[in-house]
């Protein structure tokens, strides 16, 4: 392993942070997201309730504690620390000219005290988040004004903290809004909120142009004006098997894989591949796509890739009902893996896969900005023992040196998911927990909050110390 390898843990504001109306924030798409649970999905409330508990209008108040939890990382011995900036804090409605002067100061304090400690923080421009305002007055990305907004977000803090930040992302997991089954990626990923007549996969893949046109534009503006600082996509990388050595079960799970693959082929190679124009006109559907977005499509691509992983998923051409919930035709339980008690399957081996496909085919540095293991903690010893996670993590790091030292693929850094305790994104739960450090929060938003060393706080601190020899 090298040197500069960048060891850390990731997070992302809304799930952090707290502070929802502090400082001049507006209000963000998450801030009227109710608390769902592993059977009761979230809800949408158009404004603000009072009798009602929203998890991340308090986060684990990380805005105001971290001093605190930034020592913590520092004591880890993280090399980087993955976060979001809140476009809302910057931005409160989306749409202004100018930018809200307190949210900017409060990022600064932030890079500030990460580089107090040697961390270089890596910065996600929209991590599942942006202001409501763009929802409601606009419909989200759908909307081709949704460009020019984010750009100008972009721009302002990029233009703001480029001495700080070298490495940043444009759209978290950029592909999941193509998951149309549930409606909280494409809510929060696009801002889209369907009616029952609409074309889902129309209005969801222009959207999804529109971000993927408003990402090559930022990577431009890097490129001229800040030419060392790299820009990447941040895909969420689940890789698809064949059930079976059945053709067909091989031909589907590839036509699968193309829900992530479209997103990298067209941020590395600059253009839409045929597999999905071929798609468009069969089924009639239409994205608008200018000369200029051609252009800048090509001229925009990016310099490295940040991948999600956490789980893979097998198909079988046979089935015709998605019996895992995964989301698509076909799924099906695979029999060689376990799972997680949020039914998410635990397949490490799947990492080093990915990293040999994902390399092959783009030849491009690739960072792992995610990965991790949530569970519920057993608070019954004094330390808690969280052994499973230790297990998980270490099985995927594992892979990741191999794919690494024997495969040869070129991985820059790897952070782990939910360093510290953070509001679960799909659940709005406190209770599937991602931590190396406890934080003390129930689902109904009680708790001290005292932060708290977990077992795998020391074990990971000596993978980073032994730059992963010791894992
Ligand atoms: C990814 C998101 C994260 C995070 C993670 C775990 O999709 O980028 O924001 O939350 O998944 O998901 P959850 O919190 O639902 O367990």
């Amino acid at each position: 392993m090298k040197e500069t390898f960048l060891w850390g843990g990731a997070v992302a504001a809304h799930q952090i942070e707290g502070a929802w109306d502090q400082d001049g924030k507006g209000v963000s798409v998450c801030d009227v997201l109710t608390a769902g649970s592993h059977s009761r999905a979230r809800e949408i409330t158009s404004s603000i309730q009072e009798d009602i508990y929203y998890p991340n209008h308090s986060g684990i108040d990380h805005y105001h504690l971290y001093k605190e939890d930034i020592a913590l990382f520092a004591e880890l011995g993280f090399k980087t620390f993955r976060m979001s900036i809140a476009w809302s804090r910057i931005f409160p409605n989306g749409d202004e000219k100018e930018p809200n002067e307190k949210g900017l100061a409060y990022y600064d304090t932030i890079f500030d005290e990460l580089l107090k400690y040697n961390i270089q923080p890596v910065v996600t421009l929209s991590h599942f988040e942006m202001p409501y305002h763009l929802v409601t007055a606009y419909g989200g990305f759908k909307n081709r004004k949704l460009i020019d907004l984010f750009v100008h977000y972009a721009k302002t803090v990029i233009n703001r903290y480029h001495a700080k930040i070298n490495h940043w992302l444009t759209f978290n997991e950029i592909n999941n809004q193509m998951n149309t089954k549930s409606f909280l990626f494409p809510y929060t990923n696009s801002g889209l909120l369907f009616e029952p007549e609409d074309n889902r996969q129309e209005i969801m893949y222009q959207a999804l142009h529109h971000e993927l046109v408003a990402s090559a534009r930022v990577k431009k503006f890097v490129k001229l004006n800040y030419p060392s600082l790299q820009v990447g996509c941040m895909i969420a990388w689940s890789p698809v098997y064949p059930y079976s050595c059945r053709p067909e079960d091989l031909l589907v799970a590839n036509r699968v894989m193309h829900s992530r693959t479209i997103c990298g082929d067209v941020s590395v190679r600059g253009h839409y591949p045929n597999y999905i124009l071929k798609e468009w006109e069969a089924k009639g559907i239409h994205v608008e796509i200018t000369e200029e977005d051609l252009s800048d499509l090509k001229e925009g691509t990016v310099d490295f890739i940040g991948i999600s992983y956490y789980v893979s998923h097998a198909v079988d051409s046979t089935q015709k009902e998605d019996t895992t919930g995964a989301g698509f035709i076909g799924s099906t339980p695979n029999p060689y893996i376990k799972s997680t008690d949020w039914d998410w399957p635990i397949d490490p081996v799947g990492l080093r896969y990915t990293l040999n496909t994902l390399y092959e085919r783009y030849e491009l540095p690739i960072f792992i900005v995610e990965n991790g293991f949530g569970a519920v903690d057993d608070l019954s010893e004094e330390v808690i023992q969280d052994d499973d996670r230790i297990e998980y993590l270490a099985a995927h790091i594992s892979e990741m040196k191999k794919a690494i030292e024997i495969d040869g693929v070129e991985v820059i850094g790897y952070t782990v998911w939910g360093c510290i305790d953070v509001v679960s994104f799909t659940t709005g739960e406190m209770k599937k927990r991602y931590g190396l450090i406890y934080v003390d929060k129930d689902d109904e938003g009680n708790g001290t909050l005292e932060r708290r060393k977990k077992k795998s706080f020391d074990w990971y601190q000596q993978v980073i110390a032994s730059n992963g020899e010791n894992i």
